[in-house]
């Protein structure tokens, strides 16, 4: 079990904040919320597994070491490339030696600033990350030389534009309609023009060797967070949502072979929980899959709601989720260098995002993953003014219902204002799968003494 630590900022970073161009005195602000959150969220749960801790340090210095990490790098000759999407080809960026960062904002704190700018009827995603820029909050987003949108939703594009203002930025041309031959096509172009762009900007080749090299690692880090994923399909569960999550969001973060490393430590020390049977909330608690939008650091709202309501989240179909690690890029058939371009072009199109006309696969994946997981409800989660997501909830929760799996939807942002409303809505949904789990349990006990009778035993 890991000790309950207090939380810290180090006040030794202020150097290397001054030095990276960060407003400090705003910045002492925005890190000094963090700790109290973190503790509340994370270091109240019992029995968290031993492993976690690397997770937790991590977060204990967000804005320390690793920072520090990416900007020595910078200033040794490595370049920064900063993305906001899960289509964002990183397998260019390890290949020349390059830092990738995903760098979509998760926090209410620079939201206001950026409402100077773009429409407050903007999702929160699109408004904290570019608020984070404008206002020099993030030692990440201020080492990085490039920075790399897509055309996914209305908000985002438009919000490259202004992003282009502050940081070079290059948008990938992501087309909306994945099953046509066109699409595949521009978007093969459009993987292919990338690769030149991190050549340029590194002044680095992209050989076959260094792709095939970069793309097992990728690899590796999808199927590290798999292997965390499918120990949670085990009752009881051996690790929380939350903590789930947080190795998610740091996937996003860390150097890619040290995450790698930490992850398969974590994976394997929760297997060993399943086959003692031990887990972090009591064999038969409600268990529920969260459906939906992305959630940056620190947005832990939701599942720190669900799982204090009494149940426990056992999957998330989101890119803070299995949508970033389900598709492996397979070069088994590769035999060329546009060969293993259009292997990762195809993988990254398999993302079942919102922004794409029809998304028919997602749907079904999410039938397909509430089964795997045996989830007993969906929590679909959709940020405030997202289109995308939030109309294509009525195709999710049809293909939900037609399988008897009950959902919710819950549109939130990242303040603190609804908190009450969603724990009242949260506890009420927790109470009913509570309730018809009972009842399911009932008749199958009613259904097996029945049967005990008519044959005698
Ligand atoms: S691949 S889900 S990471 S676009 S929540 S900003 S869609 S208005 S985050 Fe996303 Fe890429 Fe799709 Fe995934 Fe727009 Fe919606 Fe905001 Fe969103």
């Amino acid at each position: 079990m890991t000790e309950t630590k207090k939380i810290r900022t180090d006040v030794d970073n202020e150097t290397f904040w001054r030095e990276v161009g960060l407003d400090v005195e705003r910045h002492d602000d925005l890190i000094k919320g963090l700790p109290p959150v973190f503790e509340s969220v994370f270091l109240t749960q019992k029995n968290r597994p031993e492993k976690i801790s690397y997770f937790d340090s991590f977060i204990q210095d967000l804005h320390g070491k690793r920072p520090k990490e990416v900007y020595d790098r910078k200033n040794n000759g490595d370049k920064v490339i900063g993305a906001f999407c899960a289509f964002f080809p990183e397998e260019f960026v390890h290949a020349t030696g390059a830092v990738p960062l995903v760098l979509c904002g998760g926090a209410e704190f620079p939201i206001a600033d950026a409402e100077k700018i773009l429409p407050r009827n903007t999702c929160p995603l699109i408004k904290s990350s570019f608020g984070f820029k404008i206002s020099n909050l993030c030692p990440y987003f201020q080492s990085a030389d490039l920075l790399v949108g897509e055309t996914t939703c209305g908000g985002k594009k438009k919000m490259y534009e202004l992003l282009g203002e502050y940081v070079p930025t290059h948008t990938l041309h992501l087309p909306h309609k994945k099953d046509e031959a066109l699409s595949r096509n521009l978007w093969f172009e459009e993987v292919k023009k990338f690769k030149g762009k991190v050549e340029e900007l590194t002044g680095r080749k992209v050989t076959d060797e260094k792709l095939l090299a970069a793309i097992d690692l990728a690899n590796r880090k999808r199927l590290a967070l798999a292997r965390v994923y499918n120990t949670r399909k085990a009752d009881p569960v051996p690790i929380s949502g939350k903590d789930v999550l947080l190795v998610m969001q740091l996937a996003l973060f860390d150097d890619a072979e040290r995450f790698v490393k930490k992850t398969n430590e974590l994976a394997e020390e929760l297997e060993a929980r399943v086959d003692r049977g031990e887990g972090v909330a009591a064999k038969g608690a409600p268990r529920v899959l969260i459906s939906g939008t992305p959630m940056t650091i620190p947005n832990w709202k939701l599942h720190d709601t669900i799982e204090k309501s009494g149940a426990v989240v056992v999957t998330e179909e989101s890119c803070t989720g299995t949508r970033y690690f389900t598709d492996l890029v397979d070069t088994s058939d590769a035999s060329s260098s546009d060969d293993l371009i259009r292997a990762m072009a195809e993988k990254y199109l398999h993302i079942n995002c919102a922004c794409f006309t029809p998304n028919n696969e997602r749907p079904v994946d999410v039938v397909r993953l509430a089964g795997e997981y045996k989830a007993d409800g969906v929590v679909y989660y959709v940020l405030q003014f997202c289109h995308e997501f939030n109309t294509e909830f009525a195709k999710v929760e049809r293909a939900l219902r037609a399988v008897g799996i009950p959902v919710i939807k819950i549109e939130t942002d990242y303040s603190d204002s609804d908190r009450g409303q969603l724990k009242t809505r949260i506890e009420t949904f927790v109470e009913m799968l509570k309730a018809s789990k009972a009842s399911k349990a009932a008749s199958v006990s009613k259904e097996a003494g029945i049967k005990a009778s008519a044959t005698g035993s």
